[in-house]
């Protein structure tokens, strides 16, 4: 190493993370942040501008792997922006404070994130979640915590059934759960009092980027006059929207919808798997961060206030 060469462990995760055995944003984030601490300790660069060369590798091995989660390179930024020093031991210490503060403030993050969005939540209220979110389980956990008794319809969330996880988390919470298929959710929207999901990424002008079903979701509870709360980290900003980047979606395997037997026969068709689609800010109520509850339309604000100055790339340079 100390050319450019990335150690094992980035590898790793990388891989883990392009096949979602590592995913949901908040988690893609800590493993980021860890993998490049791996890099910091195990390069055997010589000299600083070694060592920077590699954890910029590192970083860019990371960041090819899921193109719509922002928290990945939100977390390349934190840390690389901090890398500093004249000499290798300089350089790796920095890295690894900066990857131990970011870490902390994740952890933190989150359970203060929690708090915001029990505050929404009343004992009796049914909840309606979709995929998996760590942030979502949050409010939840904690108005849990509190007392306050709640039951949930979770979507099972195709193509890759992350509603499963969610399920199993509030069945373990002793939350009474109802598990739907997905073209079920307008059905039980009645029955429902708010619905939760989380975000892969907002932009500066509040649209919500989550994974595939949400924007419908949030289109059908705003025809039913049903709440629509994103929980969501300030990580999950995206400040290269603050002057016209847009997010690309990623796409998926078409594996993933049908599995190669299944395929047989629709070998002519195409099967089109988008990971994540785009909720406009007039379908979302508010958004829960760990700052408190914000109208998506205000989210821009503190965007800037928060990554004005760290918009760069700093794994390009
Ligand atoms: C997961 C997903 C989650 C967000 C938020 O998509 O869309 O709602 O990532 O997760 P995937 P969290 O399964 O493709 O990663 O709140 O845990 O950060």
């Amino acid at each position: 190493m100390g050319d450019g060469e990335v150690c094992d462990s980035v590898t790793d995760t990388a891989k883990a993370i392009a096949r979602m055995e590592i995913r949901g944003a908040a988690a893609i984030a800590e493993a980021t942040a860890t993998a490049l601490r791996e890099q910091a300790t195990a390069s055997d660069a010589g000299d600083a501008a070694a060592l920077r060369s590699d954890l910029r590798a590192a970083a860019r091995r990371l960041h090819a792997t899921r193109p719509t989660a922002v928290s990945l390179p939100n977390t390349l930024r934190y840390v690389l922006n901090r890398m500093n020093g004249d000499d290798v031991e300089a350089v790796r210490d920095s890295v690894v404070t900066a990857v131990e503060e970011f870490c902390d403030r994740l952890d933190h993050a989150q359970s203060d994130l929690g708090t915001v969005g029990a505050n929404r939540l009343t004992t009796g209220d049914t909840v309606m979640a979709h995929c998996h979110s760590t942030d979502v389980l949050a409010c939840l956990e904690t108005a849990l915590d509190q007392g306050k008794e709640l039951s949930a319809i979770v979507k099972e969330t195709r193509p890759r059934k992350q509603g499963h996880l969610s399920a199993r988390r509030l069945d373990e919470l002793d939350v009474p759960v109802t598990f739907v298929v997905d073209s079920a959710a307008y059905s039980y929207l009645n029955e429902v009092d708010h619905v939760f999901v989380g975000a892969d990424t907002i932009t500066a002008d509040g649209t919500v980027v989550n994974k595939i079903g949400t924007a419908g979701l949030a289109a059908s509870a705003r025809n039913r006059n049903v709440n629509f709360v994103v929980a969501a980290q300030t990580l999950k900003f995206d400040p290269e929207t603050l002057s016209g980047g847009r997010v690309d979606i990623e796409h998926r395997a078409p594996s993933e919808v049908l599995s190669d037997e299944q395929r047989l026969g629709f070998d002519t068709i195409e099967i089109a798997n988008p990971t994540f689609d785009r909720t406009p800010a007039r379908h979302v109520d508010a958004v829960v961060t760990e700052r408190g509850q914000f109208p998506p339309e205000s989210i821009v604000t503190l965007m800037r206030e928060l990554y004005g100055p760290e918009t760069g790339r700093p794994w390009e340079e």
